[in-house]
């Protein structure tokens, strides 16, 4: 082998975890169109079921985010133990803040006090659910915008968002995080009250230690550098988490990794050199790495597979960075040494040492032919046809 991984790197890839979102198991799509799966899940125990599957084949993923209204259930406490019963747990709580008429002008954001009042109950009705299924993250996008200049006040709407969001984090409790995602259009198109990360970062800020942002990958402008941003919200203590996956043009939800690995890579990069950092150290490692992407193309467990096989490539990689040989290049102004120093990282063929850790760790050392080899699709065909 012509590198050399050490066992306490291959100790930080056994304990990386990736949570995978029930939304992705279930049938979606453009809104153009949905080409249905026949095996695609279409109640929340099916979609549990199927993320243990993924939890199964790659020895990571022991957890599923979950949306609100899209898996309400009437008992909580069932499906915490139907999700235990698979080695799952419940993870983040997503309320939807998209799909009701009365969002037409925003949720959090809209003029009318009656809208604002439905849109807090709702993700107090989230906190609830995180409570009773043991799950400390609400993970929040905010999509409110308007479509036309004059439609409202920005500042008045700013100020909504920081009063509504105010009572929302009074009512979580001392082990629970609010998590703020930003999108910077989309499904406005003039303008959106939390449009990129310095927004979500004031209002993290100005909501206390309980709020954090949360950095996904499809939504900045094209030539955003999402790693330059990873590390001033990581120094700042306000990285909370992540929805990983991958974009050409748009929000286009892509596996992670397919389009910019080198740009997972580079997240990485900052994500371990700040754990490596004594000031930055705890931050790092409560990040919460979720995936939020929709296969519509793509076996979606198969996919799914796939994007955390990405992830874990990315990691490996950039644990194989040679820190002292980047800092010492970096002191001394050796540009393109250090430029080398990530590449030779990143030129790296893990694969072979990521197939050892899953021997290790008792499971096959590919999880996409262990989970086509194991009958599971062929399965779930026929059951949910
Ligand atoms: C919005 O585009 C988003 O990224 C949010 O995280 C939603 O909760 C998710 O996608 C599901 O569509
Ligand atoms: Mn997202």
């Amino acid at each position: 082998m012509s590198y050399n991984i050490k066992n306490d790197i291959k100790q930080k890839l056994k304990e990386q975890r990736i949570e995978t979102p029930t939304w992705g198991y279930a049938d979606s799509g453009t809104r153009f169109f949905v080409f249905k799966q026949k095996q695609a899940a279409r109640l929340l125990k099916e979609k549990l079921e199927d993320a243990a599957q993924v939890h199964k084949y790659t020895g990571v993923c022991p957890s599923a985010a979950i949306h609100i209204p899209w898996d309400r259930v009437d008992n909580w406490d069932e499906i915490a133990n139907y999700a235990a019963g698979l080695g799952l747990e419940i993870g983040a709580v997503n309320p939807n803040l998209f799909q009701d008429d009365d969002y037409k002008l925003g949720s959090i954001c809209n003029p009318d006090a009656g809208v604002r009042r439905k849109t807090v109950d709702h993700i107090k009705e989230c906190v609830n659910i995180a409570k009773t299924t043991g799950s400390s993250i609400i993970s929040l996008w905010i999509p409110d915008g308007t479509n036309y200049p004059g439609q409202d006040s920005f500042r008045a709407r700013k100020g909504r968002l920081e009063e509504t969001l105010t009572e929302v984090c009074e009512s979580l409790s001392a082990d629970m995080r609010l998590l703020i995602e930003y999108k910077f259009f989309e499904p406005s198109f003039y303008h959106t009250d939390v449009f990129d990360w310095g927004s979500a970062f004031w209002l993290s800020k100005k909501l206390g230690d309980k709020a954090q942002v949360l950095v996904d990958l499809g939504h900045h402008p094209p030539g955003a550098n999402i790693e330059q941003i990873v590390a001033f919200l990581l120094d700042e203590k306000k990285l909370g988490g992540f929805h990983f996956n991958d974009k050409k043009y748009a929000d286009d939800d892509l596996v992670v990794g397919s389009i910019k690995p080198y740009e997972l890579f580079l997240i990485y990069n900052e994500l371990v050199g700040a754990a490596f950092d004594a000031t930055t150290a705890s931050t790092a490692e409560n990040v919460a790495y979720m995936i939020d992407q929709s296969h519509n193309i793509k076996n979606k467990i198969e996919a799914m597979i796939q994007s955390v096989i990405n992830i874990q490539i990315a990691y490996a990689q950039a644990l194989l960075i040679d820190r002292v040989f980047l800092k010492a290049a970096q002191d001394e102004g050796r540009v393109l040494d250090a430029e080398e120093c990530l590449k030779d990282a990143f030129n790296t063929d893990v694969r072979p040492v990521l197939g050892e850790i899953r021997e290790e760790m008792g499971i096959d050392h590919d999880p996409l032919s262990a989970y086509r080899r194991s009958g599971y699709n062929e399965r779930i065909l026929k059951e949910r046809e």
